[in-house]
């Protein structure tokens, strides 16, 4: 950890006292933050200071977080890695990727090519996240590669798939939020997690279902606050209560949907009063929301994490786009409904093939046509390509099972903080035969490695990455890495070498190769140049040839289905996979604090960030805690199924009396939450587990 320090210039210098390498004194350069999905432009001196850009619409008023103002210190930080580990001890390049190659050879020939898995993230850029793909479909062989961002909107992009044909987060820039007479924001805390994001919103009529009274709930025109894993009745029965109100925008319905009769139907029994027993949120309060969205002129639906991380997450968002879809919203200039990706670029993440269902362009990779497609582009046979692999969580729990991955290779995420029962996925890790990391740091699932190769980071390197608007931008490189120190995008190409094949590791050659590959997909990036992002401040997928202007509403003139329409799919309310009994009587729900950046392998090693919130903790409502016998600042036990904790205790009547929340940044929350995935996304059900909460004595 660096010194405590009160600024983010002091604490510089003291990051810059490890001697490491800066760039050369030149201007500032232009680029982004390295953390969230709204991507801030910032500029970045010579001397490492930082400073808002203005010609970005995300940020455009020139605000930055305080993990993006501080974002340089790890730059120079004292914990950064700064050459291979082999078993723990420092090693060459040569060394260190010769042994993989030569364990992965091994493996691969006595247990099959899908005995070796990859697993990505959605922080890494686009020519990263494409460049990944192709070396475990190319070089390895593998069906076996997914990434982190199965654990984010992996149900709202299914969900938005399955009802608009297309899945970009917004499907508009973000400046027409502006527009908007109201927003509807389910499940999202945006002024803890993209506090930029906030300017966008308008001010009057904001409404946020939370469990939480969160600071983006507080100021706001309406907080509707159910218990955690109910949206999906309370969305039914919104819809119902503009059915019964005749809210629904029926020409819209008839002229830019199909399938609403049977959604009408469906929702004969979720009245109102039912919903207010399941969800706890009165029935004048849903009345009042409904109401407003219907009233405006322009209105907007936006769901986050808190609606999605569930066993039925893609039913929720579905339930939610299903009011948009009656009150006439999508498709609309200034309305719709969007999603808000999280991670850098948890939107590129998931378009050029880490994910393992996935090919370049957001293709299946059951699709025979996107297969030969890419197979081309690569020079292969299409039928040597792999088939879909497993999702992120049913990787990990197969890893050094009798059927599953003997090795795996991890770039840009850390599993043992972050994935869902993760003592379980400890273990796993720990049964495999080879663990190779990537990273910039010894993350906690770094530790475990046989191999660790150091990366560079954001400012030492180039590369695009699509924010939450679907806006391809350019990150450049302002400072040089670390002298021992590679890419991502080298690191592969080292590998793919020791397998016979010739891999770019220049940036702009990989995504002039990712264009052609993604060329005819959903995700067209053909026309987009970074001459271009510079240029135009960024360009807006698809865009499917050099002249073309790019597409910022993409759905206006239709809905990417093949007859145009939006579909209405039904759903059905059910509790949660893990429901409250006796001997767990609370609900625990996760999520994230200001000051640290998911598993907070990154910001806990940030000075003013890990002082900010320098520990864990489990937030609860005074009269839990009352009835518990517990006072702020107790350390208490939180049990439930799959493992307990110790954490301190802060009180807060921001919180429902039924529920306690933790941040996950540390190891800790996730040992407790439950890996039930939701049937079609495979995303796990991190926002609602039973648990028991005691005081230590
Ligand atoms: N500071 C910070 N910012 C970040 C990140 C970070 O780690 N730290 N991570 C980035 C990433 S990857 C992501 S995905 C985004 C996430 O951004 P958000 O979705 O805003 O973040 P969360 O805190 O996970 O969840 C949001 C809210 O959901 C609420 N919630 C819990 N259960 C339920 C429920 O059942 N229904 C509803 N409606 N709400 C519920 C929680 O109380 C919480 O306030 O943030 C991005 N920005
Ligand atoms: N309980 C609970 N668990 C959750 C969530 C929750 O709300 N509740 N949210 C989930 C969500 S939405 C997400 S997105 C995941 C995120 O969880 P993780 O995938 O663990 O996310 P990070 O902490 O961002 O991990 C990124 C790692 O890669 C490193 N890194 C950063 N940049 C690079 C790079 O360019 N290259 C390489 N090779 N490494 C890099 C970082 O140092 C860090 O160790 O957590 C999920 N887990
Ligand atoms: S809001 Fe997100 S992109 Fe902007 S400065 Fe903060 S972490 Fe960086
Ligand atoms: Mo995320």
């Amino acid at each position: 950890m660096t010194a405590p320090s009160t600024s983010p210039a002091i604490s510089l210098g003291i990051g810059l006292a490890t001697g490491l390498a800066v760039g050369p004194a030149t201007g500032p350069v232009a680029t982004h933050c390295p953390y969230c999905a709204l991507q801030c432009g910032m500029t970045i001196g010579a001397d490492l200071s930082i400073a808002p850009r203005t010609d970005i619409p995300a940020n455009a008023a020139g605000a930055l977080c305080q993990k993006g103002w501080t974002a340089a210190e790890l730059l120079t930080n004292g914990e950064r890695l700064t050459t291979p580990l082999l078993y723990g001890r420092p090693a060459s390049w040569e060394r260190a990727l010769d042994h993989v190659a030569a364990r992965l050879s091994a493996i691969r020939a006595e247990h099959g090519p899908d005995a070796v898995a990859v697993f990505g993230g959605g922080g890494l850029t686009n020519e990263k996240a494409y460049q990944l793909g192709k070396l475990a479909r190319v070089v390895l062989g593998t069906s076996q590669i997914d990434y982190n961002g199965r654990f984010c909107m992996s149900s709202a992009a299914a969900a938005s798939i399955r009802a608009f044909g297309m899945d970009r987060g917004l499907p508009f820039p973000i400046t027409d939020l502006a527009e908007a007479d109201v927003v509807l924001l389910a499940g999202a805390n945006v002024a803890e997690t993209m506090p930029p994001f906030v300017r966008h919103l308008p001010a009057e009529r904001l409404i946020v279902v939370d469990p939480r009274r969160t600071p983006t709930a507080r100021p706001a025109w309406l907080h509707l606050q159910p218990a955690p894993g109910t949206d999906l009745a309370l969305a039914l029965g919104l819809l119902h209560l503009a059915v019964a109100e005749g809210l629904v925008d029926e020409p819209y319905v008839a002229e830019r949907t199909a399938g609403f009769d049977e959604v009408r139907t469906s929702l004969a029994s979720w009245w109102p009063e039912r919903i207010e027993r399941i969800t706890g949120v009165p029935v004048p309060r849903m009345r009042q929301a409904v109401r407003a969205l219907a009233a405006a002129r322009r209105a907007v639906v936006l769901t986050g994490r808190g609606a999605e991380q569930h066993a039925k997450g893609t039913d929720t968002v579905t339930a939610y786009i299903n009011l948009a879809l009656a009150l006439g919203l999508p498709g609309r200039h200034g309305s719709g409904y969007g999603c808000l990706t999280g991670q850098g670029n948890g939107q590129g993440g998931r378009e050029h093939g880490q994910k393992a269902d996935q090919l370049p362009g957001y293709r299946s990779i059951d699709d025979p046509a996107a297969r030969e497609h890419v197979a081309a582009v690569w020079g292969v046979d299409p039928g040597d390509l792999p088939g879909a692999g497993r999702s992120a969580y049913e990787l990990l729990d197969a890893l050094g099972t009798p059927a599953g991955p003997r090795a795996l290779l991890v770039f840009g995420s850390n599993p043992v903080v972050s994935a869902p029962r993760s003592a379980h996925v400890t273990g796993r890790l720990g049964a495999l035969d080879l663990l190779v990391v990537a990273d910039v740091v010894l993350s906690e699932t770094a530790a475990l490695a046989e191999v660790v190769f150091p990366v560079t980071q954001w400012a030492e390197e180039t590369g695009t990455m699509t924010n939450l608007e679907g806006r391809v931008l350019l990150r450049r490189r302002a400072v040089a890495p670390p002298p021992d120190v590679r890419t991502d995008l080298e690191v592969v190409q080292g590998l793919a070498a020791r397998f016979g094949h010739r891999f770019a590791a220049d940036p702009r050659e990989v995504f002039d190769e990712l264009r052609r590959a993604g060329a005819g997909g959903p995700a067209d990036y053909s026309g987009i140049t970074y001459e271009r992002i510079e240029e135009e401040k960024g360009v807006f997928w698809p865009c499917p040839a050099p002249g073309h202007p790019g597409t910022p509403r993409p759905f206006l003139d239709g809905f990417a289905t093949p007859d145009g329409r939006a579909r209405f799919v039904p759903v059905e309310h059910r509790p949660p996979a893990e429901e409250t009994d006796d001997d767990y009587p609370v609900h625990l729900t996760t999520g994230r604090v200001l000051a640290h950046y998911q598993s907070g392998a990154q910001t806990r090693r940030i000075g003013p960030l890990a002082e900010a919130v320098p520990e864990p903790y489990v937030e609860l409502h005074p009269d839990l805690a009352e009835q518990l016998g517990i006072v702020a600042g107790d350390l208490v036990r939180v049990r439930g199924r799959r493992g307990e904790e110790q954490v301190v205790a802060r009180i807060s009547d921001a919180i429902r009396r039924d529920t306690v929340f933790m941040p996950f940044h540390w190891e800790g929350a996730n040992r407790l939450t439950n890996p039930a995935l939701d049937p079609t996304s495979r995303m796990p059900e991190f926002k609602v587990c039973a648990v028991r909460v005691e005081r230590v004595t």
